[in-house]
């Protein structure tokens, strides 16, 4: 068997197409227009490059989804999960137990989050950290004697997960319409998207009014039926939203002067994304609780948590009683182990400082670069994660007129030529894997303006560019 050829399957794409179609219902997909196109059946990965089950090669622009932080093929985190499981395959955090890999992994992300964060709840995802968020902020508040404030503010067109709650905080109408969400207390601000609702302002003006508008909820609903506001530092599969640097420290004062905790979403920030370790640190915000997930294992196993204040994690022992909440595989102790690993590697090769020191600059260097193209409106990218803003009419910065199918366009071309990008409506978003080379930034930057020139083609030819 060559080193291209699958190691585990040994059927046809055809035939796995086919069971696929009729057995797996998937996340995020119009399943009628899946049997149209048939799924994609990627078989291996090696550093930033899949493999589907021909042997075509793609580009992975978004590390999975936005997790495989230290690319694919890294054989230590399969010996990682292989001593544990020979060791001990499973056993539970509930009921006065608990085991070395949970025990090493909650010290460890003490030790790397920012200060005063010093106790995590494991969960399984992003979306299951979210839910514990819900229930950690109201039961927090209820134990100091405070149980009317139970309102948690978001914003419009973030994501949290996709369970009822987290969809709920999530502030995404296509979710909402789904399940009759949002669950109750839950309200939405607006988001900090200056190209797409502020570009009649400088960038910081807007970022100011934008976190004022917490300030004006509060107000009206009274700080004391306000819990926690909850945000993701850069919102990721809102399209890469990255607000003005005066958006955030106004956030966190108006948190503080409130009385409300500030919850920073980092499932997609978290684990070297913005070359730190956290978005918030990025910031120079003071979360109370910060989402982590995605990263924490760079995909390589489910888990994710909730990394706590000792401020809040002291009071609830304090006041006594049980948090009736847990999940089975909670500090998973596989899961664990394979995130320990993961975080040596990080640690060990710098990768974090890496993406710092000079990835992020070359990244932003050739993606700034991109804003020359005819169907650019704009360019933007922070750390490793940037979004192109496609404009019908480069000298307007029009929108398209039918939101999404130019995305679409571009996303379909993209893959033809081996390169995994990801379309929200008509904005093209990227996250790579953090140990990107300057040289692979190169061949990701040529080949997306390769396939804008040919998405300008096709765009023209079906009549939907001005000029
Ligand atoms: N918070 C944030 C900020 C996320 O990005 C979650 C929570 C939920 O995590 P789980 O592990 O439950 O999925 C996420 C997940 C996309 C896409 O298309 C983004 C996510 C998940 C799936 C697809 O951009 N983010």
């Amino acid at each position: 068997m060559d080193s291209l050829s699958p190691k585990t399957n040994q059927k046809p794409t055809k035939i796995l197409q086919e069971l696929d179609l009729k057995h797996h219902l998937h996340p995020f997909t119009d399943q009628k227009e899946l049997r149209l196109k048939s799924p994609r059946i990627i078989v291996r990965g090696d550093g930033i490059y899949i493999f589907d089950n021909d042997g075509n090669k793609y580009l992975d622009g978004m590390a999975g989804l936005w997790c495989v932080n230290i690319g694919y093929g890294r054989t230590e985190l399969a010996v990682a999960a292989k001593k544990q499981m020979e060791e001990l395959p499973y056993y539970n955090t509930f009921f006065q137990t608990s085991h070395p890999p949970a025990i090493e992994l909650a010290t460890k992300l003490a030790s790397l989050a920012p200060e005063g964060l010093e106790t995590v709840f494991f969960s399984n995802s992003g979306s299951e950290a979210n839910e514990t968020n819900i229930r950690l902020v109201r039961h927090y508040w209820s134990s100091v004697g405070k149980p009317k404030k139970s309102i948690i503010i978001s914003r419009k067109n973030s994501y949290h997960g996709s369970s009822m709650g987290a969809a709920s905080l999530g502030g995404m109408n296509t979710m909402h319409s789904q399940g009759g969400l949002p669950i109750p207390e839950i309200i939405h601000i607006n988001q900090p998207y200056w190209y797409g609702e502020g570009k009649n302002m400088c960038p910081d003006d807007f970022g100011i009014m934008r976190a004022r508008e917490l300030e004006t909820v509060i107000q009206k609903y009274g700080p004391e039926k306000i819990g926690a506001f909850i945000g993701e530092p850069i919102q990721g599969a809102g399209g890469v939203i990255i607000p003005p640097d005066t958006y955030w420290p106004e956030i966190d004062r108006i948190c503080k002067q409130n009385d409300i905790l500030l919850i920073a979403d980092e499932v997609i920030c978290g684990f070297g994304r913005l070359g730190t370790w956290f978005g918030s640190q990025y910031y120079g915000i003071k979360p109370d609780i910060m989402t982590i997930a995605k990263g924490l294992s760079s995909g390589y196993q489910p888990i994710g948590g909730s990394l706590i204040s000792t401020k809040i994690a002291n009071t609830l022992e304090k006041c006594g009683g049980e948090f009736s909440h847990g999940y089975t595989y909670s500090a998973h102790p596989v899961a664990a182990a394979v995130s320990l690993e993961n975080l040596r590697i990080l640690e060990e090769e710098k990768i974090i400082e890496e993406v710092y020191k000079n990835t992020a600059q070359h990244m932003f260097e050739r993606w700034n670069a991109l804003s020359e193209h005819p169907l650019v409106g704009e360019a933007r990218v922070k750390g490793l994660m940037g979004a192109l803003e496609l404009t019908s009419n480069k000298s307007t910065q029009a929108s398209f007129s039918h939101k999404g199918q130019a995305g679409i366009i571009v996303r379909d071309i993209c893959l033809r030529n081996g390169l995994i990008m990801r379309a929200v409506e008509d904005k093209m978003i990227i996250s790579p894997p953090l140990i990107i080379q300057a040289s692979e930034i190169d061949e990701l930057v040529n080949l997306i303006w390769k396939c804008l020139d040919q998405s300008q083609k096709e765009l023209k030819c079906q009549g939907l560019l001005v000029s």
